[in-house]
């Protein structure tokens, strides 16, 4: 279960943000009013926000989970692949120390970004992207480890981070998505797959036991559904437009 999430609000040149979706540039003010609304979503299923200011000088910065990763054991600020996302580790880095006991970092030349980790308990599924290299996966495997946790690579080539394409909703299902679908790694989870129309809704996230699905995506919504979950949609298409999802938007733990 969360009791909490670390946000950061979009700055004025979310506009900036890295992105291949073709949907145009996020409005500024409108993805303002989106993120408020999402955080008032953690908050009404019971999590203490822990709200960061705005950044303007990192137009990506309001995507938080890709620095830092939570384990119970131990938390890791990582070192993103992208050059104009480096910097956010140090925004964080002081909050993060002085908050946790235990904090390991990821350093050069690894690059880690913790969109591509997926946490099932005490394994961590581990996306092998662009931004995420092997040097960054063989740190983190060590760090793991050594705490007793355990990492599984996961080789991909078409998606931008793991959890663009899966979600883990706990109680052994997956969301799956596009290159994720039949993988092999995949295989013992009972799979729910995402079509490719509604390939977008493949990053919705658990929240003690309710899943948060972005808007707009009704046949995703449905099936998660139908496995008995509540579920509560946020509309995130700001954010979509600089391809980032609902769980890139927070840190929980
Ligand atoms: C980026 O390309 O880094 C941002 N525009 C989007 C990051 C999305 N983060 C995530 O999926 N965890």
């Amino acid at each position: 279960m969360f009791q909490y999430a670390i946000t950061r609000p979009p700055c004025p040149r979310i506009t900036e943000g890295i992105t291949t979706a073709n949907l145009g540039k996020p409005n500024y003010d409108k993805s303002l009013l989106q993120h408020q609304n999402y955080v008032n979503t953690l908050q009404q299923l019971g999590l203490e926000i822990i709200t960061l200011e705005a950044n303007n000088n990192f137009p990506d910065s309001t995507f938080i989970e890709d620095v830092v990763l939570y384990t119970p054991e131990v938390v890791i600020l990582t070192n993103p692949g992208a050059a104009s996302r480096k910097g956010e580790t140090a925004l964080i880095a002081q909050m993060i120390q002085e908050r946790f006991e235990v904090v390991e970092k990821i350093r050069p030349p690894g690059t880690i970004e913790a969109g591509d980790i997926m946490r099932v308990g005490h394994d961590f599924y581990i996306g092998l992207s662009e931004r995420s290299n092997e040097a960054g996966f063989r740190q983190l495997i060590v760090i793991l480890e050594r705490y007793g946790m355990r990492g599984i690579p996961v080789s991909m080539q078409e998606m931008l981070h793991l959890k663009t394409g899966v979600s883990y909703l706990e109680n052994n299902n997956l969301l799956v998505c596009g290159e994720f679908i039949h993988h092999d790694t995949f295989k013992h989870f009972n799979r729910i797959v995402v079509e490719e129309e509604e390939a977008y809704a493949a990053n919705s996230l658990w929240i003690n036991g309710t899943v948060i699905v972005p808007e707009g995506f009704p046949k995703t919504k449905l099936k998660i559904e139908q496995l008995g979950y509540p579920v509560v949609t946020v509309d995130v298409s700001e954010f979509q437009k600089v391809d980032g999802g609902l769980s890139c938007l927070s840190v929980r733990f």
